[in-house]
C-alpha cells in the first residue's frame, strides 16, 4: 500500500528530538517498514495536540503532512522501500524545520523543545462529592431535582411514577430528609408524597444541590437523616440568554429559556421551563401503566394506559439590589403548574399540582472583621394538589367519574436569620409554620362522603443552632453543631 495514511499501526518507534526539532536518536533505517507511529511531546513529556508531523522518504523531496491527535499521537503507512524521515512543528508554526531519519521498527517519541503549558495546575479533588452541579444535573438524564440528587453516593430514590421521585438518604426518607431551597423549607401538599419538595423546583433554576449527611454539615434544617440544599442560580454580570431543549423516548420533551442581567447595583432574572412525558415501557416492553394485573382495583383502565405521565410548566422572576458593597436585597417568585401525573405505585393519580413560591431576603457580607456575614430572609410556599382514581378500575361506574378523590392544600412560611463569624463559627435562628389540609371524598352508591384526612393541621416550629467548621490541617476539618428545636402541632377537630 504505497499511500501515506494515518491508519494501521504495525510497530512503534522511539525517537527523541530536542532543540526546535533536532534528532537525538535513531539512525537511518536500513530496512523499509510498512508503517510507523509515534507521539509528539513537549519538554515536560506532555502530549502536544495537533502538532504537524511532516514525513518523507529518504532521497525524495515530496513530503506528506500528518496531524497529531489530542494525545499527540500520529500514525502513517509507508510506501514500499521507504526509509522515513520526519520533521515536526507546532500547529500554525511555519519555519524551516530539518528532517531527521527515524527507525520505524521501534516506538517513536518526538520531543519538541517547548513548554506547552507555561503554568501547571495540579487539580486535587476528593473522590466522593456530596454535591451535584448544574451541568451534572442537566446532563444526568434525571427528570427532576430529586432524581438528580440521587447521583450523590448514599442517596437513592423511591420512584412512584414517571417523575417526582422521593429522596432516600441512607435508608431514611420522607420527613427525615429536609429539603431546603435557598435555605428555606418547602413542603408539598400530597399526603402520599406525590409532590415531594424537590419536585417543586425546575432544573433550569438550579445552580447546585448539596447533600448534608450529618446535622453538623447542614446549614439548618434539623433533619434526622439528611438535609438536601437546592441552591438556585444568581445572575452573572452582563446580559445572558439561555435556551435549551431536551427530548427523549416516550414523548419526553423539556424545553427551557432564561434571561438574566446584572450590573454592580441591580440584577434581574426570568425564566420558563416545561417538562412533559408519556408512560414509559419497562425492560420487558411493558408500559408502566400495564404493570398491575388486569382486574386489580388499582389497575389502569385500557384507555388510560397510553396517557401522559407528567406535564409541568414552571416560570420564575427575580430582582436583586446591591445598595452598598456587600449588601444585597433579593426578591424571588416562582410559579409551577402541573396537570395530569400518573403514579402506578399508588392507587390514585394527580389531576393538578400548583405551587407558588416567593422569597424576600437581605444579606451583608464582609471580607474582614469578626462579623463575616448576616442573612435574614423569609419565604412562603403554597401548594394546591388534587388526586383521584378516575383512570383506575376502582372508579367503576361512579357518576362522579371517580370513587375516591383528595384535595390537598399546603402553605409553608419559613423565616431564618443566620450569622457567620470569623474562625468558622456560625449561628442561626429559624421559624416555620405549616398549614396543611386534606379532604378525601368517597363516592359510594351515588352518595358522596367527605372525610377530613388532615383537618386544618398546623405545625409551628422554632429552632436555634450553632455550628463550627474549622480547618485544623490540610484535609482535616473540625466540625461540630448543636441545635435546639421546638415544634407544636395542632388540628381542627374532625366532624364526624
Ligand atoms: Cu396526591
Amino acid at each position: 500500500m504505497p499511500s501515506l495514511h494515518p491508519q494501521s499501526v504495525l510497530s512503534r518507534c522511539t525517537f527523541t528530538l530536542s532543540l526546535g526539532l533536532a534528532l537525538a536518536a535513531g539512525a537511518l533505517a536500513g530496512e523499509p517498514a510498512p508503517s510507523l507511529a509515534g507521539r509528539v511531546v513537549d519538554r515536560s513529556g506532555d502530549p502536544v495536540p495537533a502538532a504537524v508531523v511532516r514525513l518523507r522518504c529518504a532521497g525524495q523531496a515530496a513530503a506528506s503532512e500528518l496531524v497529531a491527535d489530542r494525545l499527540g499521537r500520529f500514525r502513517a503507512e509507508l510506501p514500499a522501500g521507504c526509509a522515513p524521515e520526519l520533521a515536526v512543528a507546532l500547529a500554525g508554526e511555519r519555519g524551516d524545520v530539518p528532517f531527521v531519519a527515524v527507525d520505524p521498527a521501534s516506538d517513536l517519541e518526538l520531543a519538541v523543545d517547548v513548554d506547552l503549558f507555561r503554568d501547571r495546575i495540579d487539580v486535587q479533588a476528593t473522590a466522593v462529592s456530596d454535591s451535584v452541579g448544574s451541568r451534572e444535573v442537566r446532563e444526568s438524564f434525571a427528570l427532576d431535582a430529586g432524581e438528580a440528587a440521587a447521583r450523590v453516593p448514599g442517596v437513592s430514590r423511591l420512584r412512584k411514577g414517571g417523575i417526582a421521585a422521593d429522596l432516600v438518604v441512607r435508608g431514611l426518607h420522607g420527613n427525615d430528609v429536609t429539603v431546603l431551597v435557598d435555605g428555606h423549607r418547602l413542603h408539598g401538599a400530597c399526603p402520599n408524597r406525590m409532590d415531594p419538595p424537590a419536585f417543586h423546583v425546575d432544573f433550569a433554576e438550579i445552580e447546585r444541590i448539596d447533600v448534608a449527611k450529618s446535622p453538623a454539615d447542614a446549614p439548618g434544617g434539623g433533619a434526622l437523616a439528611s438535609t438536601v440544599h437546592i441552591v438556585t442560580r444568581r445572575p452573572e454580570p452582563g446580559l445572558h440568554v439561555d435556551a435549551q431543549a431536551t427530548a427523549g423516548a416516550f414523548g419526553y420533551l423539556a424545553p427551557s429559556a432564561s434571561v438574566s442581567w446584572a450590573d454592580a447595583r441591580w440584577s434581574a432574572r426570568a425564566g420558563w421551563a416545561m417538562r412533559r412525558g408519556d408512560a414509559y415501557e419497562d425492560g420487558d416492553g411493558q408500559l408502566f401503566t400495564a404493570a398491575l394485573p388486569a382486574g386489580t382495583p388499582a389497575a389502569y383502565r385500557d384507555a388510560a394506559q397510553q396517557g401522559r405521565a407528567f406535564d409541568i410548566g414552571t416560570s420564575w422572576l427575580g430582582l436583586a439590589l446591591t445598595p452598598t458593597a456587600g449588601q444585597r436585597f433579593e426578591l424571588d417568585a416562582t410559579r409551577q403548574r402541573a396537570e395530569s401525573q400518573l403514579y402506578p405505585y399508588l392507587r390514585m393519580d394527580a389531576s393538578r399540582d400548583d405551587a407558588d413560591r416567593a422569597r424576600l431576603g437581605w444579606s451583608l457580607e464582609r471580607a474582614a472583621g469578626r462579623l463575616r456575614r448576616v442573612e435574614a430572609a423569609v419565604s412562603r410556599t403554597a401548594v394546591r394538589h388534587d388526586m383521584d382514581d378516575r383512570l383506575r378500575l376502582s372508579s367503576g361506574i361512579s357518576p362522579f367519574g371517580w370513587s375516591m378523590r383528595s384535595e390537598a392544600d399546603s402553605e409553608t412560611v419559613d423565616e431564618r436569620l443566620v450569622v457567620e463569624l470569623a474562625g468558622g463559627w456560625s449561628a442561626g435562628v429559624e421559624g416555620w409554620q405549616r398549614d396543611w389540609s386534606v379532604d378525601t371524598a368517597m363516592a359510594m352508591m351515588g352518595q358522596l362522603r367527605i372525610q377530613p384526612m388532615l383537618p386544618d393541621t398546623e405545625l409551628d416550629g422554632t429552632a436555634a443552632w450553632v455550628r463550627l467548621a474549622r480547618p485544623l490541617a490540610d484535609r482535616v476539618t473540625l466540625r461540630g453543631a448543636a441545635r435546639f428545636e421546638r415544634v407544636e402541632t395542632g388540628a381542627r377537630a374532625a366532624q364526624g
